[in-house]
């Protein structure tokens, strides 16, 4: 059976959790702690970079979340998440990649200094902006079809779809971005959305956390670096 190494709050882990959700896929849910079980040994061997998510299928692994998305998208292709014409193919590309290059490096700013919704730092305004920016472009990108692929549901959902309907709660409404907003709240009608939705403890929970988290990441990231890079030296 498929295995996915996972954290439920995760953006990267949450697309490919939805994507076997709605492949209808038999598959385990294996949770891993991000205060630092992501760094044990048994979980580097999956992935030496200490990221969630991680598909084990059989004796193959896959890391990376767009490449994981991938592979389930040819290995098994029924229903398709992903279109095949030219066109519709770019589209979703550009919303996948402008979700996790854009938007989300926007959001985990805005979530670090979600206590403080009137600061007016540079960074923030930054971030707001390179949010907004990102909105629009979306938005324009989806003009009047149903999804931005057109009537199918497709990865571009999968991705954005998991991370904008949470973006009035980091202090950007919606409603600036109206096409957006009715494509959000329809997809929050779907069953598989409602099934890795979290609990407002658990959202609040999360936020919390990623105001010291990524640090704590960051720093065991360079420890291990460091002892890699020792344990080199002695060998040569
Ligand atoms: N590019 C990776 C990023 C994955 C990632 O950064 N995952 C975070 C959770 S949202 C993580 O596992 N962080 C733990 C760490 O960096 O130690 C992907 O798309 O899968």
């Amino acid at each position: 059976m498929l295995k996915l190494y996972y954290a439920r709050p995760s953006a990267y882990a949450r697309p490919v959790w939805l994507a076997l959700l709605e492949k209808h896929l038999p598959f385990e849910l294996i949770p891993i702690d991000l205060s630092g079980e992501q760094f044990k040994p048994e979980f580097l061997a999956l992935n030496p970079f200490s990221h969630v998510p991680v598909l084990v299928d059989g004796d193959f692994q896959v890391i990376e979340s767009l490449a994981i998305l991938d592979y389930l998208e040819v290995q098994y292709p029924s229903p398709s998440l992903l279109p095949t014409d030219a066109l519709s193919l770019a589209r979703v590309r550009m919303v996948q990649m402008v979700t996790l290059n854009e938007l989300l490096p926007a959001v985990l700013k805005l979530l670090i200094h979600n206590n403080s919704p009137n600061e007016k730092s540079i960074e923030l305004e930054y971030a707001r902006m390179r949010a907004r920016n990102t909105l629009s472009f979306l938005e324009d990108l989806l003009g009047c079809s149903h999804y931005f692929a057109g009537e199918q549901l497709t990865l571009a959902e999968i991705v954005a779809g998991t991370l904008i309907y949470r973006m009035p709660d980091l202090g950007i409404p919606l409603t600036n971005y109206p096409r957006l907003n009715c494509w959000s709240e329809g997809l929050l009608t779907r069953p598989t959305w409602r099934q890795i939705e979290l609990s407002s403890e658990e959202w609040s929970s999360f936020k919390r956390r990623m105001r010291v988290i990524p640090k704590i990441w960051q720093r065991r990231r360079h420890q291990r670096m460091n002892a890699l890079y020792q344990k080199q030296m002695l060998a040569e």
